[in-house]
């Protein structure tokens, strides 16, 4: 493994000039309201990479009232579909042409290794808008017949203002998860970005301008949690929150819905995600699958397969590989291409993923590889495996969001499925194996929103991803992500001297 800070970022990439710091509030960037500024910080160094502007309440204040006039009074939510696709299909062509500056954002704010970044982050935002584009001129309603002589229509209407809070850790795909089926559906909207990432929101919403959305539509204030994020939540003219992040803090913004205007929440919340890899399996295939599972994206994923099971027969051959595969693996400047790993997105999350590696030693956890800070300066960390894990261990239960492996032996299909189950989450699961019943079995039995089987972390835009217990509620992605953003309506009316 090399050491993080062994590489100048310059060799790699052309660092871009940060071009946009401010609020976007009906279509203008414009200072907070204090004038209050926040620091963004180059996880790689610890070193500012500049500061942006920080907005508050009177902030979310006047963004909600620039999308509320532009839901009520403007033409977004009055154009048919196809006019609203045609701008969002702009506004993807104009991600892809600037990919390459809009990854070196995201790789500094957020510590991503930038091939990542240009193959899959940045035009997975492109991607989202073309999806969404092409469903925005197929929203329709169904007709019924009803009893008694009624007839009656349902219409979809846009559902209004939405609050979209989201967190840091897929800042480009978050953003277009969530605004993309809500242009789409025809609502209007303020975006809070997470304040570890702010810089490529404010990108896109330049190139939202460029692309043709009208004022208002597309607001962005960028803002702590517990001021910008908190206003959004309670605030009394929003229709709707969409939000991606810790549990604790869903449970925040659900009681502020709650106290002010009831409005609908949606909750991506965090996961504890279980992987069963049984006997029949080929084990350098199963044990490159397990081990990205957890290790891409430092582990910051939400989805990560946190909590290995390995099947005994093939147990003591399986961690083997799995050590090989760390020593393999690269941790560094992500901007070097050879690089598989950058650094923790900021100083509070390295210290978290550091305070879990204690807990596990502490916890009677055998370390197996891994365990420690790499170089001085920026927050890298080993990746890390931990066996002899108990399902009552802390490392065990807790999400830990960074490249933390738990590995445990089971034996039969039965006890696999009982432990898998034995957490408060339900947002991911995966099932290595070559016998259908089995992965069959499985797939039925693990209480979670999507199952992996014989590969991980598999995404696609068309298909539906969120999940059950405490991992949240509603649906990013798919079809059903539109439907988030839509209301029905019922129409009923008397049809006389009805034939039938
Ligand atoms: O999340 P927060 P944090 C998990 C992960 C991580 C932990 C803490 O385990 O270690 O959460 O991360 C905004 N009202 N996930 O503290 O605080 C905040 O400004 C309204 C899993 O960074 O939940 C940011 O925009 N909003 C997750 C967003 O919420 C508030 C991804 C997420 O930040 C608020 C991220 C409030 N009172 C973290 N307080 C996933 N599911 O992928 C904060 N925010």
């Amino acid at each position: 493994n090399c050491n993080g800070n062994s590489h100048h970022p310059e060799t790699f990439f052309k660092i871009p000039e940060i071009k946009f710091t401010k609020l976007f509030i009906d279509g203008e960037f414009v200072d907070s309201v204090s004038g209050k500024t926040l620091e963004t910080i180059d996880p790689r160094t610890g070193e500012v990479i500049t500061r942006v502007a920080a907005g508050g309440k009177e902030d979310v204040d006047l963004a909600v009232k620039a999308a509320r006039q532009a839901f009520d009074h403007g033409p977004w939510p009055r154009l048919g579909g196809p006019e609203r696709a045609r701008i969002m299909l702009k506004f993807a062509d104009l991600i892809e042409e600037n990919v390459e500056e809009l990854a070196a954002l995201e790789t500094i704010d957020a510590g991503k290794v930038i091939t990542f970044c240009k193959m899959a982050d940045i035009p997975t935002g492109a991607k989202a808008l073309r999806y969404y584009a092409g469903a925005a001129d197929k929203i329709h309603g169904t007709v019924m017949k009803l009893s008694k002589g009624l007839q009656g229509y349902t219409l979809k209407e846009p559902i209004g203002v939405v609050g979209h809070i989201i967190p840091w850790n897929f800042p480009t795909v978050m953003f277009f998860m969530k605004t993309a089926p809500a242009l789409a559906a025809g609502c209007t909207m303020v975006v809070k970005p997470a304040e570890q990432t702010p810089l490529t929101a404010l990108y896109y919403a330049h190139l939202a301008k460029l692309a043709g959305v009208p004022n208002g539509v597309l607001n962005i204030v960028n803002g702590y949690g517990e001021t910008a994020g908190a206003a959004l939540s309670a605030h009394m003219d929003i229709d709707k929150v969409s939000f991606t992040g810790s549990t604790e803090v869903g449970r925040k913004i659900m009681a502020a819905a709650a106290a002010s205007n009831l409005k609908p929440v949606s909750l991506e919340l965090g996961g504890k995600s279980p992987l069963l890899v049984f006997d029949d399996v080929d084990v350098n295939e199963a044990a490159n699958i397990a081990f990205n599972g957890m290790f891409i994206n430092k582990g910051e994923i939400c989805v990560a397969s946190s909590r290995l099971f390995v099947q005994e027969g093939i147990y003591d051959k399986f961690v083997n590989k799995l050590v090989e595969k760390a020593k393999s693996w690269v941790v560094g400047d992500p901007f070097d291409p050879k690089v598989n790993q950058g650094p923790q997105v900021t100083k509070e999350q390295f210290e978290r993923v550091m305070s879990y590696i204690e807990h596990g030693k502490r916890e009677g956890a055998s370390l197996l590889t891994g365990g420690k800070r790499l170089g001085e300066k920026g927050y890298y960390i080993e990746p890390t495996i931990f066996t002899d894990v108990k399902d009552d261990m802390i490392i065990a239960k807790e999400e830990i969001f960074g490249p933390v492996l738990s590995v445990m032996k089971f034996k039969t299909v039965e006890e696999g499925i009982k432990r898998a189950n034995l957490t408060s989450y339900g947002l991911a699961a995966g099932i290595i194996t070559k016998d259908l019943n089995i992965a069959n079995t499985v797939s039925r039995s693990i209480r979670a929103g999507i199952i992996w089987i014989n590969c991980y972390a598999a995404f696609d835009i068309d298909c539906p991803y969120g999940g059950f217990k405490m991992s949240g509620f509603g649906r990013d992605f798919g079809v059903e992500a539109l439907n988030q953003y839509l209301q029905i309506k019922s129409v009923v009316t008397p049809v006389q001297n009805s034939p039938w």
